[in-house]
């Protein structure tokens, strides 16, 4: 099914909406904005809405889509069979890094209470600047429940080209590890895995770390974590090059080393400058889960969103969505905000538009 057509005269009105909103009171978003085609899922749905000064996307609390307007007004998203609706918020989930750690760092929390890591020890020894600025990390630093901290210090010839660590789940192991991006100076960047270690016991240090791309400036961006394939085993997964016709590549864990598992070429998850990072996911899409997750990334033009499958002999696209005006720009949020029991997925353009988007996959 496409969308449920547009109500075009609606957008002038809906932008003064916003300024009788506040606190406590849900407001509805009956409208749409009609720059998008739904294809390739028969059963998809999506909703739109235009926000003027869109600054950035973040999650509420309780993990739903919040949007931050450059007025400093934050509105929760949600969606009922109405439509999208809003209420003003004042809270995110996202915690800025502790002052001297790096400048527009991301403290990335685990699902251990209590357990947290952020980028450290700022450095101008890399000559890259793709991530906002030309200042990168020489060190992450872990934070255990104790309150008590430590950190990994990367020699003078590599940086972490990242703006948060990621915390992932690893099979046979008792606690998460931390999925980043180190650069080499001369050679560019490699997915890395690192054990954050405990208060009594081990410093946080790489447990596996892919090959470097080979060239100084090339970069990666991770996407997340998942039994991609449905092997039993998990795959890691990133895009290697998204500034310059990127490719999507699982790894996989062997002897100390990520191994590349599988591939498909044509997708971006970055803008070049921007410090949002968080443009794709690995995510179980089908109605009902079936436990394998798909995964989720913009095409290199980073105007389609795509679903694809690595189930098969080769990765697929099972699910797209064309944006026919603008960009995925602003973070991608994976949030079941119908409670269906399947997420939406939620992301901001460059031209001002939020879409939720419930792809509709199944086996
Ligand atoms: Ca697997
Ligand atoms: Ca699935
Ligand atoms: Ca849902």
């Amino acid at each position: 099914m496409y969308g449920n057509g547009y109500i075009g005269a609606a957008l002038a009105g809906a932008a003064l909406a916003f300024l009788f909103v506040s606190l406590g009171q849900a407001q509805g978003l009956p409208w749409q904005y009609p720059y998008f085609r739904n294809v390739e899922s028969a059963d998809g749905q999506f909703w739109s809405s235009k926000f003027p000064n869109l600054f950035a996307i973040f999650e509420a609390p309780d993990g739903a889509p919040a949007i931050n307007l450059y007025s400093g007004e934050l509105y929760r998203l949600s969606l009922d069979k109405n439509g999208l609706g809003i209420e003003q918020t004042d809270h995110i989930k996202q915690k800025r890094a502790p002052a001297g750690a790096l400048p527009f760092g991301i403290v990335a929390e685990a699902v251990v209470p209590g357990l947290s890591a952020w980028l450290d020890a700022p450095t101008e020894r890399y000559h890259h600047g793709v991530l906002g600025d030309a200042i990168e990390a020489g060190a992450i630093t872990v934070r255990y429940a104790d309150g008590s901290t430590k950190s990994l210090v990367l020699p003078d010839d590599r940086v972490f080209e990242d703006i948060s660590p990621r915390f992932v789940g690893m099979p046979g192991s008792d606690r998460e590890s931390l999925l980043t991006v180190t650069s080499y100076l001369n050679a560019g960047a490699a997915l890395t895995l690192i054990d954050p270690g405990s208060p009594d016991d081990l410093a946080p240090r790489v447990i596996a770390e892919a090959a470097p791309i080979g060239t100084p400036n090339r970069w990666l961006n991770p996407v997340g974590a998942g039994d991609v394939d449905g092997d039993g085993r998990i795959e890691l997964l990133a895009v290697i090059t998204p500034h310059i016709g990127g490719t999507l590549r699982s790894y996989e864990l062997e002897d100390g080393r990520l191994i590349p598992d599988a591939e498909l070429a044509g997708f971006s998850n970055h803008a070049i400058g921007s410090r949002e990072l968080v443009l794709s996911a690995v995510v179980d899409l089908d109605s009902p889960p079936d436990g394998i997750p798909e995964v989720v990334v913009p095409d290199a033009s980073r105007e389609i969103m795509n679903v694809i499958r690595f189930t098969g002999r080769t990765p697929k696209i099972v699910a797209r969505l064309v944006l026919l005006k603008g960009k995925v720009a602003h973070r991608l949020v994976i949030s079941d905000l119908d409670g269906d029991g399947v997420p939406e997925l939620t992301f901001g353009t460059d031209k001002d538009a939020i879409v939720v988007w419930a792809p509709g996959i199944a086996r």
